[in-house]
């Protein structure tokens, strides 16, 4: 099994033995799949499952369908002007798909258009994200409207340069607020308000009509604006769900180490459940303040879903393994209930985990009993008094309990009895060793 990694971490490996591969710029390789492993989806002209047009094969299919016409298009000699020529002062970041500049569209870069400031991604043509990731970004986001979802105010395409001109999101994303920032400020309630948001992102892509699998959940693709309102980017992932009686949707594995599910690396076979367990990781990520995977962990924290999943019931461990930024800002009821969810999220079994549709009522109870508990906080202040907001938690012989405080027996091996006894540690093992510390993307 071949499995290699861009200088983001991102990853693309088949199951075949014959595959190909072909390097592609600065520590990034991609191993070709052959062809029992082809990307399953029909191509040309007709509706794909989710309803919209399937997604253009290139850039004349892109501008001579009628389904973009919310977005606009946009000359390099535009983005040059949004940009300020690019100054290097006006970039935000830089993944291995290329640079991301803030900028403003206005008067002077289109006469009559209504100053907007936007960040402006340009690929890198000797990127990891060729045409084909650029078409589904443009096919996805220049199609699907949601408060959830970034919004794709444009694009750019002449000769090589491929630009895509997103809403700017002043906050940036999840990933600088939870990992890179020295002063966290991300309270339990922000981290419950994100959670929700990108749930009820996905759960709109997993939605009948239009079954979109979202594939590539991470903290980086998390974007949020001055309110800390989350929203899903970068589509390049994207694939349409499986349709009539199809259960799955082949493809060759990507995604990001530490986030893609055990199924789903170990199959190719995609399903909105894929994304589901992405979102356990993400949780856990939320709830620990940690990575999904660091090799500047103790050894066995390096997967963090494999060290902690296994205390996420255990109602003695888990408050001392959540992140201590967070200290007092929540119940355990509240911690209970993220938990469950988290570990549910995170079965073995794709079946065994929850809709997101579920998670989005979960989490929403969490946001009224937060706006409860902010009342109560506020009255009990505003009488001079203090509060803790930790609670006793009863525990029983084996420490475990559900969301509603059910006491629940763990089995042996710290799976729920519907779980499948699928090995992961391979598959694990398999994407600890051949990484490199730095990059997490398959
Ligand atoms: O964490 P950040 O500040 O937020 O740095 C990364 C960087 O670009 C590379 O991805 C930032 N970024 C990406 N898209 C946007 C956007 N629409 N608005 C604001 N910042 C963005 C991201």
């Amino acid at each position: 099994m071949g499995v290699c990694f861009s200088a983001q971490g991102q990853f693309q490996f088949s199951q075949s033995q014959n595959s190909q591969k072909k390097t592609l710029g600065k520590n990034s390789a991609v191993y070709q799949m052959n062809t029992d492993c082809k990307e399953s989806s029909a191509v040309g002209g007709k509706p794909s499952p989710s309803g919209l047009p399937l997604p253009p094969k290139n850039i004349k299919d892109l501008q001579s369908n009628p389904g973009y016409e919310n977005v606009d298009i946009f000359t390099y000699e535009e983005m040059k002007l949004a940009t300020k020529q690019f100054r290097p002062d006006y970039i935000l970041g830089e993944g291995g798909f290329g640079v991301v500049y803030k900028g403003v569209v206005d008067e002077n870069v289109r006469a009559g258009y209504k100053s907007t400031k936007v960040a402006i991604k340009e690929l890198n043509p000797e990127g990891f994200q060729g045409d084909r990731e650029w078409l589904a970004e443009v096919n996805y986001l220049g199609q699907l409207s949601h408060p959830n979802l970034v919004k794709l105010i444009g694009y750019c395409c002449e000769d090589d340069h491929r630009l895509l001109v997103y809403e700017y999101m002043s906050l940036g994303s999840l990933e600088k607020h939870l990992f890179r920032r020295v002063g966290c400020t991300l309270t339990w309630s922000k981290r419950v308000k994100i959670a929700l948001h990108a749930a009820k992102g996905l759960a709109f892509l997993h939605g009948a009509e239009r079954s979109v699998i979202y594939r590539d959940l991470k903290t980086a693709n998390i974007l949020l604006d001055e309110c800390y309102n989350a929203k899903l980017a970068d589509f390049g992932l994207a694939k349409d769900g499986p349709s009539g009686d199809q259960t799955h949707v082949s493809t060759r594995v990507m995604g990001t180490y530490g986030y893609a599910a055990p199924e789903y690396v170990m199959t190719g076979h995609l399903t909105s459940r894929s994304d589901v367990y992405g979102f356990g990781v993400l949780l856990l990520e939320m709830l620990l303040g940690k990575r999904a995977m660091d090799k500047s962990r103790p050894c066995r924290e390096h997967n963090l879903v494999e060290w902690a999943r296994p205390l996420l019931n255990h109602n003695k461990k888990l408050p001392r393994i959540i992140d201590p930024r967070m200290d007092g800002q929540y119940t355990t009821k509240a911690l209970m209930k993220v938990a469950d969810l988290a570990y549910q999220c995170l079965s073995q079994n794709p079946k065994g985990r929850p809709l997101m549709s579920h998670v989005v009522e979960v989490l929403e109870t969490l946001k009224e009993d937060g706006n409860a508990q902010e009342e109560v906080m506020a009255n009990l202040h505003s009488r001079g008094k203090s509060v803790t907001l930790y609670e006793a938690a009863p525990s029983d012989s084996q420490g475990t309990r559900n969301v509603d405080g059910q006491r629940r027996r763990r089995p042996e091996s710290g799976r729920s009895k519907s779980e499948a006894s699928i090995d992961t540690d391979q598959y694990v093992s398999a994407l600890v060793s051949d990484s490199d510390p730095e990059s997490t993307k398959i």
